[in-house]
Protein backbone atom coordinates (compact mmCIF):
# COMPACT_ATOMS: atom_id res chain seq x y z
CA UNK A 1 0.00 0.00 0.00
CA UNK A 2 2.68 2.29 1.28
CA UNK A 3 5.05 1.87 -1.88
CA UNK A 4 2.56 2.07 -4.28
CA UNK A 5 0.95 5.41 -3.58
CA UNK A 6 4.06 7.34 -3.33
CA UNK A 7 5.23 6.02 -6.61
CA UNK A 8 2.65 8.67 -8.53
CA UNK A 9 3.58 11.08 -5.72
CA UNK A 10 6.54 13.80 -5.93
CA UNK A 11 9.76 12.20 -4.99
CA UNK A 12 11.39 15.23 -4.04
CA UNK A 13 10.08 16.76 -0.89
CA UNK A 14 12.54 18.04 1.90
CA UNK A 15 12.34 17.19 5.85
CA UNK A 16 14.81 19.55 7.46
CA UNK A 17 15.09 18.27 10.50
CA UNK A 18 17.37 17.83 13.19
CA UNK A 19 18.75 14.18 13.97
CA UNK A 20 18.32 14.34 17.61
CA UNK A 21 15.04 16.67 17.80
CA UNK A 22 11.76 14.70 18.84
CA UNK A 23 9.33 16.91 16.77
CA UNK A 24 11.24 15.65 14.23
CA UNK A 25 10.97 12.13 14.71
CA UNK A 26 7.33 12.91 14.74
CA UNK A 27 7.67 12.99 11.26
CA UNK A 28 10.68 11.14 10.13
CA UNK A 29 8.74 8.06 11.87
CA UNK A 30 5.28 8.62 9.66
CA UNK A 31 6.86 9.29 6.64
CA UNK A 32 8.98 6.03 7.14
CA UNK A 33 5.81 4.24 7.62
CA UNK A 34 3.93 5.29 4.99
CA UNK A 35 6.78 5.13 2.52
CA UNK A 36 6.63 9.03 1.35
CA UNK A 37 10.24 9.74 -0.38
CA UNK A 38 11.77 12.77 0.68
CA UNK A 39 15.18 14.12 0.84
CA UNK A 40 16.39 14.48 4.84
CA UNK A 41 18.48 17.96 5.19
CA UNK A 42 19.89 17.74 8.25
CA UNK A 43 20.57 21.30 9.70
CA UNK A 44 23.28 22.15 11.53
CA UNK A 45 22.04 22.83 15.09
CA UNK A 46 23.91 26.68 15.05
CA UNK A 47 22.98 27.97 11.64
CA UNK A 48 19.07 26.71 12.28
CA UNK A 49 18.14 30.60 11.92
CA UNK A 50 20.00 30.85 8.69
CA UNK A 51 19.51 27.69 6.92
CA UNK A 52 15.69 27.02 7.64
CA UNK A 53 13.28 27.90 4.12
CA UNK A 54 10.67 28.74 6.57
CA UNK A 55 12.74 31.63 8.14
CA UNK A 56 13.00 33.95 9.34
CA UNK A 57 9.13 33.44 9.95
CA UNK A 58 9.35 29.90 11.64
CA UNK A 59 12.88 28.80 12.98
CA UNK A 60 12.16 25.77 14.55
CA UNK A 61 12.56 22.15 13.40
CA UNK A 62 10.82 20.07 11.55
CA UNK A 63 10.17 21.81 8.47
CA UNK A 64 8.68 20.42 5.57
CA UNK A 65 8.75 21.24 1.60
CA UNK A 66 6.68 20.08 -0.77
CA UNK A 67 8.65 19.84 -4.12
CA UNK A 68 6.35 22.38 -5.49
CA UNK A 69 7.69 24.69 -2.96
CA UNK A 70 4.92 24.82 -0.26
CA UNK A 71 6.77 25.19 3.04
CA UNK A 72 4.79 23.48 6.31
CA UNK A 73 5.84 24.20 9.62
CA UNK A 74 5.14 22.46 12.80
CA UNK A 75 5.33 18.93 13.57
CA UNK A 76 1.74 17.81 14.15
CA UNK A 77 0.01 20.10 10.85
CA UNK A 78 3.19 18.46 9.57
CA UNK A 79 1.78 15.09 10.02
CA UNK A 80 -1.99 15.98 8.88
CA UNK A 81 -0.52 17.34 5.74
CA UNK A 82 1.35 14.61 4.75
CA UNK A 83 -1.35 11.87 6.23
CA UNK A 84 -3.77 13.71 4.32
CA UNK A 85 -1.73 14.34 1.23
CA UNK A 86 -0.19 11.11 0.48
CA UNK A 87 -2.60 8.39 2.28
CA UNK A 88 -5.89 10.06 1.97
CA UNK A 89 -5.79 10.72 5.76
CA UNK A 90 -6.34 7.45 6.55
CA UNK A 91 -4.23 7.57 9.60
CA UNK A 92 -6.48 10.48 10.88
CA UNK A 93 -9.86 9.08 10.89
CA UNK A 94 -11.76 7.65 13.49
CA UNK A 95 -15.03 7.21 15.21
CA UNK A 96 -13.94 8.62 18.23
CA UNK A 97 -12.69 12.37 17.47
CA UNK A 98 -12.67 13.53 21.22
CA UNK A 99 -10.75 10.64 22.01
CA UNK A 100 -7.86 11.47 19.11
CA UNK A 101 -7.94 15.16 20.31
CA UNK A 102 -7.45 14.47 23.66
CA UNK A 103 -4.58 12.16 23.71
CA UNK A 104 -2.95 13.84 20.68
CA UNK A 105 -3.07 16.68 23.15
CA UNK A 106 -1.84 14.62 26.07
CA UNK A 107 1.29 13.09 24.29
CA UNK A 108 2.52 16.76 22.59
CA UNK A 109 2.27 18.24 26.14
CA UNK A 110 3.31 15.45 28.03
CA UNK A 111 5.91 13.56 26.17
CA UNK A 112 7.65 16.60 24.56
CA UNK A 113 8.62 17.19 28.14
CA UNK A 114 9.86 14.00 29.24
CA UNK A 115 12.92 13.98 26.53
CA UNK A 116 15.04 16.76 28.42
CA UNK A 117 14.80 14.87 31.91
CA UNK A 118 15.94 11.97 30.99
CA UNK A 119 18.76 13.28 28.42
CA UNK A 120 19.83 16.15 30.54
CA UNK A 121 18.15 15.10 34.25
CA UNK A 122 21.89 14.71 35.78
CA UNK A 123 25.13 16.36 34.92
CA UNK A 124 26.82 13.29 33.94
CA UNK A 125 23.88 11.89 31.33
CA UNK A 126 24.21 15.45 30.10
CA UNK A 127 27.33 14.98 29.43
CA UNK A 128 26.85 11.89 27.82
CA UNK A 129 24.05 13.37 25.54
CA UNK A 130 26.10 16.43 24.27
CA UNK A 131 28.85 14.39 23.24
CA UNK A 132 26.48 12.13 21.50
CA UNK A 133 24.45 14.84 20.17
CA UNK A 134 28.23 16.60 18.91
CA UNK A 135 28.55 13.17 16.58
CA UNK A 136 25.13 13.20 15.40
CA UNK A 137 24.24 16.37 14.39
CA UNK A 138 25.73 18.56 11.58
CA UNK A 139 28.08 21.17 13.40
CA UNK A 140 30.74 22.88 12.37
CA UNK A 141 34.41 22.03 12.90
CA UNK A 142 34.54 24.57 16.18
CA UNK A 143 31.17 24.60 16.97
CA UNK A 144 30.81 20.54 17.81
CA UNK A 145 33.74 20.90 20.07
CA UNK A 146 32.07 23.49 21.69
CA UNK A 147 28.83 22.28 21.97
CA UNK A 148 29.81 18.77 23.43
CA UNK A 149 31.64 20.58 26.12
CA UNK A 150 29.79 23.86 26.76
CA UNK A 151 26.59 22.80 26.18
CA UNK A 152 25.88 20.00 28.71
CA UNK A 153 26.32 22.36 31.88
CA UNK A 154 23.68 24.79 30.48
CA UNK A 155 21.45 22.07 29.85
CA UNK A 156 21.60 20.39 32.86
CA UNK A 157 21.97 23.42 35.39
CA UNK A 158 19.62 25.50 33.13
CA UNK A 159 17.23 23.73 31.70
CA UNK A 160 16.64 20.05 33.06
CA UNK A 161 17.24 21.05 36.32
CA UNK A 162 14.18 22.99 36.74
CA UNK A 163 11.91 21.05 34.74
CA UNK A 164 12.99 17.88 37.08
CA UNK A 165 12.54 19.76 40.13
CA UNK A 166 8.96 21.37 38.77
CA UNK A 167 7.67 17.61 37.72
CA UNK A 168 8.75 15.76 41.09
CA UNK A 169 9.58 12.37 40.30
CA UNK A 170 12.87 10.95 38.86
CA UNK A 171 13.26 10.75 34.78
CA UNK A 172 12.82 6.94 34.55
CA UNK A 173 9.68 7.45 36.55
CA UNK A 174 8.25 10.12 34.67
CA UNK A 175 8.87 8.26 31.37
CA UNK A 176 7.51 4.39 33.43
CA UNK A 177 4.52 6.87 34.60
CA UNK A 178 3.82 8.02 30.91
CA UNK A 179 4.34 4.81 29.11
CA UNK A 180 1.60 3.10 31.18
CA UNK A 181 -0.78 5.99 31.11
CA UNK A 182 -0.72 5.95 27.35
CA UNK A 183 -0.74 1.88 26.92
CA UNK A 184 -3.99 1.49 29.07
CA UNK A 185 -5.08 3.69 26.38
CA UNK A 186 -5.11 1.21 23.95
CA UNK A 187 -8.46 -0.32 25.00
CA UNK A 188 -6.51 -3.53 24.77
CA UNK A 189 -5.59 -3.01 21.09
CA UNK A 190 -1.97 -2.78 20.27
CA UNK A 191 -1.61 0.39 19.78
CA UNK A 192 -3.68 3.61 20.50
CA UNK A 193 -5.42 3.40 16.99
CA UNK A 194 -6.52 0.05 17.16
CA UNK A 195 -4.75 -2.86 15.20
CA UNK A 196 -3.03 -0.33 13.47
CA UNK A 197 -1.31 2.64 14.14
CA UNK A 198 -2.33 6.03 14.03
CA UNK A 199 -0.85 9.81 14.48
CA UNK A 200 -1.25 9.86 18.13
CA UNK A 201 1.24 6.63 17.83
CA UNK A 202 3.62 8.60 15.42
CA UNK A 203 3.34 11.60 17.62
CA UNK A 204 4.17 9.46 20.92
CA UNK A 205 6.73 7.43 18.98
CA UNK A 206 8.41 10.65 18.00
CA UNK A 207 9.33 11.41 21.11
CA UNK A 208 10.39 8.24 22.36
CA UNK A 209 12.45 7.52 19.19
CA UNK A 210 14.24 10.60 19.98
CA UNK A 211 16.04 9.50 23.42
CA UNK A 212 17.02 5.71 21.27
CA UNK A 213 20.40 6.73 20.40
CA UNK A 214 21.17 7.13 23.72
CA UNK A 215 22.20 5.49 26.66
CA UNK A 216 19.55 6.38 28.62
CA UNK A 217 16.97 4.67 26.55
CA UNK A 218 18.07 1.87 28.47
CA UNK A 219 16.28 3.48 31.43
CA UNK A 220 12.67 2.96 29.48
CA UNK A 221 13.93 -0.89 27.93
CA UNK A 222 11.93 -2.52 31.40
CA UNK A 223 8.72 -1.03 30.81
CA UNK A 224 7.11 -4.10 29.06
CA UNK A 225 3.92 -2.55 27.44
CA UNK A 226 5.66 0.29 26.33
CA UNK A 227 8.20 -1.28 24.75
CA UNK A 228 6.18 -3.77 23.22
CA UNK A 229 4.18 -0.84 21.47
CA UNK A 230 7.17 0.57 20.61
CA UNK A 231 8.85 -2.03 18.57
CA UNK A 232 6.28 -3.11 16.98
CA UNK A 233 5.63 0.36 15.81
CA UNK A 234 9.52 0.20 14.63
CA UNK A 235 9.15 -2.95 13.06
CA UNK A 236 5.96 -1.61 10.99
CA UNK A 237 7.99 1.27 10.47
CA UNK A 238 11.04 -0.41 8.68
CA UNK A 239 9.00 -3.42 6.36
N1 LIG B 1 6.01 22.98 18.24
C1 LIG B 1 7.18 22.69 17.43
C2 LIG B 1 8.42 22.63 18.30
C3 LIG B 1 9.68 22.46 17.47
C4 LIG B 1 10.96 22.70 18.27
O1 LIG B 1 10.94 23.26 19.37
N2 LIG B 1 12.11 22.28 17.70
C5 LIG B 1 13.38 22.55 18.32
C6 LIG B 1 14.37 21.43 18.07
S1 LIG B 1 13.88 19.91 18.81
C7 LIG B 1 13.98 23.79 17.69
O2 LIG B 1 14.03 23.91 16.49
N3 LIG B 1 14.47 24.69 18.51
C8 LIG B 1 15.14 25.87 18.02
C9 LIG B 1 14.51 27.13 18.54
O3 LIG B 1 13.52 27.05 19.28
O4 LIG B 1 15.04 28.18 18.19
C10 LIG B 1 6.93 21.37 16.71
O5 LIG B 1 6.18 20.54 17.21
O6 LIG B 1 7.46 21.21 15.59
Amino acid sequence: MKETRFAVAMADAELHMLYTCPFSWKVRGLTDYLGVKNNIIQVNPMKIKKTLPSSPEWTKTPVWVESDGKIVVDSTPIMKHIDSKYNDGELWKTSDEERRDKWLEWVDLHMSKATIPILYGSLFSALKTTTRISKLEKFGFISKRLYAWAGFPIMWGIIAKKRVKKDGRKPKKLWHDLLSEFTDAFEGKPYFGGDSPNLVDFAAFGYMRSVSPFPQFQQLTDHKAGMEWYNSLENAIKT
